[in-house]
């Protein structure tokens, strides 16, 4: 392990560049919101609200070492590991150069083998069961100091098959990192209506795993509980369940009308919770930074989101020829890697 790893607090360099990678998927989710009224992304989902725990996760994480097991929600947390905003929105467009699917699969089903992110299915909450099954995979095959995280919301805590890959993780005492995103909302329903306790972290007792609450919308405290957990797991102590509570900014996804089961003033007091705003703050009081080193980061995210949406709208889609490639049980589906 390394020290650094284990510090009270994050340097400089850390919250400067997971500031920037919080501005960039901001903007990032910006345009994907615009391209879908557009009509040119046919679905989106946002990740506004969660920068600081997806982008605080990543900082725990070595990309390309460790697995990483998302879920739809973790644009920002991918960006963080090296994916492009130029590889976001040909994902999001369907062109051919999609490297999470070849533009075959819904927006959100990130992957890159070269930085181990994991596609997830459809189907909420059944990819916990993936990553738990890769940390026993893991785990025969010898493998040490390397984790898998796998994220969430607190939705997906009602389903069997979280119930399952915890029960497993938790009884072979597997290395993995169960993150919540917990953002108080399925969709439309609330949190109470799907979890029967305030705390998700709560239930980590009942699968053998200790659980913690933290700031979802605090970057540098996530970042640590993250480099904690992960040194349990590296050094093969054990899973842990961290929730980190937050909020998402938009609605789920450009099918969802959230004014329907939120009410303005709930959503309006989170944006003056906002993690960018409130890293940026952290990063100029604590750390001395001056605003105008903010505006220019923020100033190089459009032009780059900019750059990205020119080079994805050039980018040609899928030929049809190609349509059985990449799918699963074709003879042309089969071993062709993608990056
Ligand atoms: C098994 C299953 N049920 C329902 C859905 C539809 N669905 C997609 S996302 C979602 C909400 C999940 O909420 P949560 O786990 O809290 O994550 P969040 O979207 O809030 O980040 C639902 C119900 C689905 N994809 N799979
Ligand atoms: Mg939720």
């Amino acid at each position: 392990m390394h020290d650094e790893e284990l510090a009270p607090t994050l340097c400089v360099d850390d919250v400067l560049s997971a500031y920037t990678t919080m501005v960039l998927a901001r903007a990032v989710d910006d345009r994907l919101w615009q391209l879908s009224r557009q009509g040119r992304a046919h679905f989106v989902i946002t990740s506004a609200g969660h920068e600081a725990t997806q982008v605080g996760m990543a900082l725990a994480i070595r990309a390309g070492h460790d697995y990483v097991v998302p879920y739809y929600r973790d644009m920002a947390l991918v960006l963080a590991l090296g994916q492009t905003p130029r590889d976001l929105l040909l994902h999001a467009m369907g062109r051919a150069a999609d490297p999470a699917s070849g533009g075959r699969q819904m927006y959100g089903h990130f992957s890159s083998r070269a930085r181990r992110i994991v596609s997830g299915s459809s189907s909420v909450g059944s990819h916990l069961v993936h990553a738990v099954g890769l940390a026993f995979a893991l785990r025969i095959g010898g493998e040490r100091d390397i984790a898998v995280v796998t994220s969430f919301g607190e939705g997906a805590t009602a389903e069997g098959a979280w119930h399952e890959a915890l029960t497993i993780a938790g009884i072979h005492q597997l290395p993995v990192v169960f993150v919540c995103e917990s953002n108080q909302y399925a969709i439309s329903m609330p949190h109470h209506a799907e979890v029967p306790v305030a705390d998700v972290a709560l239930k980590a007792a009942g699968y053998g795993m200790p659980g913690e609450v933290v700031d979802g919308n605090d970057l540098r405290a996530v970042a640590l509980a993250m480099r904690r957990a992960m040194a349990r797991a590296r050094a093969d102590a054990g899973p842990t369940l961290l929730e980190c509570k937050t909020y998402r900014l938009r609605p789920h996804s450009n099918a969802d009308d959230d004014r329907r089961y939120r009410a303005p003033a709930e959503v309006d007091a989170w944006r003056a919770r906002d993690p960018i705003t409130r890293c940026g703050q952290v990063l100029m009081h604590d750390y001395g930074i001056a605003p105008a080193v903010l505006a220019q980061i923020a100033e190089q995210a459009r032009a780059e989101v900019d750059q990205a949406t020119l080079d994805a709208d050039a980018a040609p889609p899928p030929h049809p020829a190609t349509i059985t490639e990449h799918v699963f049980g074709t003879a042309a589906g089969r071993g062709s890697g993608r990056r």
